[in-house]
């Protein structure tokens, strides 16, 4: 058995979002969601085992990582020793590209390229359905980040078994998404909290659940159209439902700032004057907006027109979290 493996894994961004755990241990959702697994900003992580290790030790973009994401790597760790009968403690070497916690998703890309390489060096034979199930232990959206381009996680029946991802079949659309980052600093509160927060607090929680069902279920028809207008819609409707449940929250959570409500009103303006482009949000300020590929250099320079100073980035469809180097050992 090779004893290290390196996997690659991208973000993804949800159009039908996932606000809120039925199963807090599990990290069960309580709806269904859609995503789309971008092209950039990639995590790229290393897992060698070293049984002669006391602890594991985890490194990130070459620094010991902060003691709250070496906890959670170990406790992830802990799963893989637990399926793999063993196997001692490792060294994690992971490289981000995208800011950490501040609602780019890294955590998506960082658990899903973790599950990849810690299943391989542990020994572990998993087929793709299982290393979505293993990676949701991690971080509940990273279950989505397998695959590539478009995926679809399942709540399921609350058991583990059934609550993983999958892609979406027969997808031809190929958006661009233009991520604008009005603040890259790490958020105040963690998507963990703030969705406990909401579902245990908000009046407004149950209506969303409902409207998310709906959203979903025209989601995968607007999708399977290859209707860039109506799939828009639908994320930016569902990224604001998901904003009013928390705002809703007691105390609110709000994640939606000055400046993303300033680019909120030029994605607005954009479409009326003729361009069609959506925008969708996340655990933080930062606004995405879904475009025609054609549009997406266009979009970005109205973005940065209208916050000058901030980072776009332009990302199309992505591939999903796989081995890099196999051989290595
Ligand atoms: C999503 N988000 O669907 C939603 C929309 C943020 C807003 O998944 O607690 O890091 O580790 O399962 O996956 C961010 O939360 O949370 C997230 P945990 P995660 O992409």
């Amino acid at each position: 058995m090779s004893d290290r493996a390196t996997a690659v894994a991208h973000p993804n961004i949800a159009l039908v979002k996932y606000w809120g755990k039925r199963d807090d241990e599990l990290i069960i959702p309580r709806t269904d969601s859609l995503s789309m697994t971008l092209d950039i900003f990639p995590t790229v992580t290393t897992v060698t085992r070293d049984p002669a290790a006391r602890a594991d030790t985890v490194v990130l973009n070459g620094a010991a990582a902060p003691d709250d994401m070496a906890r959670r790597v170990s406790r992830f760790l802990d799963l893989v020793r637990g399926l793999a009968g063993g196997g001692g403690h490792a060294y994690v070497d992971t490289r981000n590209t995208v800011p950490t916690g501040a609602g780019l998703a890294s955590s998506a890309s960082g658990m899903a390229a973790l599950a990849v390489a810690a299943a391989r060096a542990y020994g572990l034979d998993l087929d793709e359905r299982a290393l979505s199930r293993l990676a949701r232990r991690g971080s509940g959206s990273a279950s989505r980040s397998i695959f590539g381009r478009f995926a679809v996680w399942h709540a399921g029946d609350g058991s583990d078994a059934g609550s993983y991802a999958e892609p979406v079949p027969g997808v031809t659309l190929d958006p661009a998404l233009v991520v604008a980052m009005v603040d890259t600093g790490v958020k105040a509160v963690s998507s963990r909290e703030a969705m406990r927060r909401t579902v245990a607090t908000s009046p407004l929680y149950d209506a969303w659940v409902q409207s998310s069902a709906a959203d979903l279920a025209e989601m995968q028809v607007a999708l399977a159209r290859g209707d860039l207008a109506a799939v828009g819609e639908i994320a930016e409707r569902n990224a604001l439902g998901m904003h009013a449940t928390m705002l809703a929250a007691r105390p609110a959570v709000r994640y939606i700032s000055a400046g993303s409500l300033a680019l909120l009103d030029r994605v607005a303006q954009l479409r009326q004057d003729g361009t069609p482009a959506y925008a969708t949000m996340d655990a933080g300020p930062n606004v995405k907006v879904l475009c025609d590929p054609a549009d997406a250099e266009g979009v970005a320079g109205v973005l940065r027109a209208a916050a000058p100073g901030i980072r776009v980035a332009i990302a199309h469809c992505g591939p999903g979290a796989r081995l890099v180097n196999e051989d290595a050992s």
